[in-house]
């Protein structure tokens, strides 16, 4: 079929919204007409060379939609059915699945080139060229073909354009709390960068029963929105958060920081491990630029103090088990979704919603399609 698409084609340029084709289905995979995408900060990622991906690319990994075709052998979804696709496919059947690490999924090793996991041949093409679907999603295109291992089936009853950021932002900051954190009742938890991970990083701590949230963000707006999504306490940067946690705590300093900013960098690990206590955990959900391996960090306190630096993919989430549960949560009114989003676009104003992204403007960006 012939459909509209944001492709990158050159680094540092924009994204072009142009006709491509589309191929139908193959064995395992389906059809899914999207309601719409969120803007994650990853496809910022991808256009600035920070991830580095074969191009062009179609751009995009956060949607939600109804499946439209299935191809053969597939017997996981059904037409009709609304999915979340999940940025990182889970086959169920790998090491990684098969020990409750579905955001490690073998099948995620196609993720940054966009080939399809299916038969390794493009199912798009732009300018009659074979263009990948970014994390073997891409999508900035009202329709999609994807793996069945990345759409999870939800029920019909939740908005698909709030369901649509359940993909990854969402998922990716509650699981940064609960999982890889591992947030306790009655913790004190820093949160570095209110963007739409770091807001549900925030979530994510409230529901695991962390007494104080420090937000830590140098836009105003960020900081007052993070208050609604649960944050009881804000500061502009590091240094103040420092002074904050450090007279909240009387001295003992945070339990857990979580690193949720737009890109993460080798500078904000050495005053983020000091904003934690003895036995305390940092978590770096951010994505570092590839190239980027310098990091300052006192090997003396991380020894003494027993500290903990950890990394998280997808929160560290099985998407197959917590994206239902956490719309099963929204549905309660326990976790805000309605909130996270402060403008929609639609595909053709893609460019317009991560200039606002840049400038700060945004928690979370979505397009609507028809
Ligand atoms: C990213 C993580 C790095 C690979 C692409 C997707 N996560 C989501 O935003
Ligand atoms: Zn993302």
């Amino acid at each position: 079929m012939r459909t509209q698409a944001a492709v990158l084609w050159e680094l540092n340029t924009s994204w072009s919204v142009e006709e491509v084709e589309l191929d139908d289905p193959v064995e395992g995979e389906v059809l899914v007409k999207l309601a719409a995408s969120g803007l994650c900060h990853s496809d910022e990622h991808l256009l600035t060379g920070d991830i580095p991906a074969p191009l062009p690319m179609v751009g995009g990994h956060e949607g939600a939609g109804i499946v439209e075709a299935v191809g053969p052998g597939v017997n996981s979804l059904s037409v009709g059915d609304h999915v979340v696709l999940a940025f990182i496919p889970a086959c169920g059947r790998c090491p990684s699945c098969s020990s409750g690490h579905q955001n490690l999924c073998d099948l995620g090793a196609n993720l940054v080139t966009g080939i399809p996991v299916s038969n390794g041949i493009h199912r798009i093409r732009a300018k009659g060229q074979g263009a990948g679907a970014f994390c073997l999603l891409g999508t900035f295109s009202p329709y999609v073909v994807v793996n069945e291992a990345s759409a999870v089936k939800i029920d019909d009853d939740i908005p698909l354009d709030k369901a649509a950021l359940v993909g990854c932002g969402v998922t990716t900051g509650y699981g940064s709390a609960v999982y890889a954190a591992e947030v306790a009742p009655g913790d004190t938890v820093v949160v570095v960068g209110c963007g739409g991970v770091g807001m549900n990083a925030i979530q994510g701590a409230r529901l695991a029963g962390a007494e104080r949230i420090v937000a830590v963000d140098p836009v105003a707006f960020k900081r007052e929105q993070a208050s609604v999504f649960g944050a009881t306490h804000s500061a502009p940067d590091l240094g103040a958060a420092y002074a904050l946690v450090n007279q909240l705590t009387w001295g003992r300093l945070a339990d857990k920081a979580i690193i949720t900013t737009s890109v993460a960098s080798g500078d904000l690990i050495a005053p983020t491990m000091s904003l934690i206590s003895k036995g305390g955990r940092v978590v770096v959900t951010a994505v570092a630029p590839f190239l980027q391996s310098d990091v300052q960090l006192s090997l003396f306190e991380l020894t003494l103090f027993q500290k903990d630096l950890r990394g998280s993919i997808f929160g560290s989430a099985n998407p197959r088990y917590d994206m239902p549960r956490i719309l099963d949560l929204y549905r309660e009114g326990k976790l805000k979704l309605d909130e996270l989003i402060t403008r929609t676009y639609s595909l053709a104003e893609v460019n317009q919603g991560y200039q606002d992204m840049r400038d700060g403007k945004n928690i979370r960006g979505v397009i609507l399609f028809e």
